[in-house]
C-alpha cells in the first residue's frame, strides 16, 4: 500500500529545500548533490515514532532496477534517524527517481551482497569510502526493490 500521512519537512533546511525542488519539478531541479554534479533520489520513510512522512535525499545508487541506500550520514558516528525508520517498517518506504515516485520494500545487505553493493556505492558516490574511513560503525547498506 503506497505511504499516506503527514509530511513533516526536515529540520534541515538544505535536505528540506532540496526535497521540495526535486518533487515541485518532478526531478528535473533539486537532482544532485550541491557541485558534485552526483545524481540523488528521495526517500520517503515513516517516523518510527511520530508515524509523520519524512523525506531523506540520498545519493542514487541503482542497479538493474534496485537501489542502495547508504546511510553514511557523512561518516558521522551514528547511524541517521532514517535508518531506524527502515529497520521499524522495511515496508514503509517510496523511492522517487525521476517523474514518479514509486512504492518499495527494503532489506539491509549482508556478506558478499553488501561488499557487492558497497562497490557500487563507492563508484557512483568515491566519498562513502571516506566516510567509511571517518567513522567505526560499519556504514549500513539497504537494497530497495520495487513493491
Ligand atoms: N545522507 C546519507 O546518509 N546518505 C546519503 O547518501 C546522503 C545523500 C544526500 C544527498 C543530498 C542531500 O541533500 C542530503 C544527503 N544526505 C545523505 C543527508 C540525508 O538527506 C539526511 O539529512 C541525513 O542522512 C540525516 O538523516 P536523519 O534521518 O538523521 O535526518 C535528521 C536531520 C532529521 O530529519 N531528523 C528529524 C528531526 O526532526 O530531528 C527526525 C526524523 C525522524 O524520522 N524522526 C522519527 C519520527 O518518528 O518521526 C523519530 C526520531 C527519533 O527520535 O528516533
Amino acid at each position: 500500500m503506497t505511504l499516506e500521512g503527514e509530511y513533516e519537512p526536515s529540520p534541515s533546511s538544505w535536505v528540506r529545500d532540496q526535497v521540495e525542488a526535486y518533487e515541485s519539478s518532478g526531478g528535473q531541479k533539486g537532482n544532485t548533490l550541491l557541485d558534485t554534479g552526483r545524481p540523488v533520489i528521495i526517500v520517503t520513510t515513516r517516523g518510527n515514532k511520530s508515524g509523520k512522512l519524512r523525506k531523506t535525499p540520498l545519493m542514487r545508487v541503482e542497479h538493474n532496477g534496485e537501489y542502495a541506500l547508504v546511510a553514511s550520514m557523512g561518516g558521522a558516528p551514528t547511524h541517521p534517524v532514517w535508518y531506524y525508520n527502515l529497520v521499524a517498517d522495511p515496508e514503509a518506504v517510496t523511492i522517487q527517481d525521476g517523474p514518479e515516485p514509486f512504492d518499495a520494500r527494503v532489506r539491509e545487505a549482508t556478506g558478499e551482497e553488501r561488499d557487492e553493493w558497497w562497490e557500487r556505492a563507492v563508484a557512483a558516490y568515491p566519498s562513502y569510502a571516506d566516510y567509511q574511513r571517518a567513522t567505526e560503525r560499519q556504514i549500513p547498506v539497504f537494497i530497495a526493490t520495487r513493491r
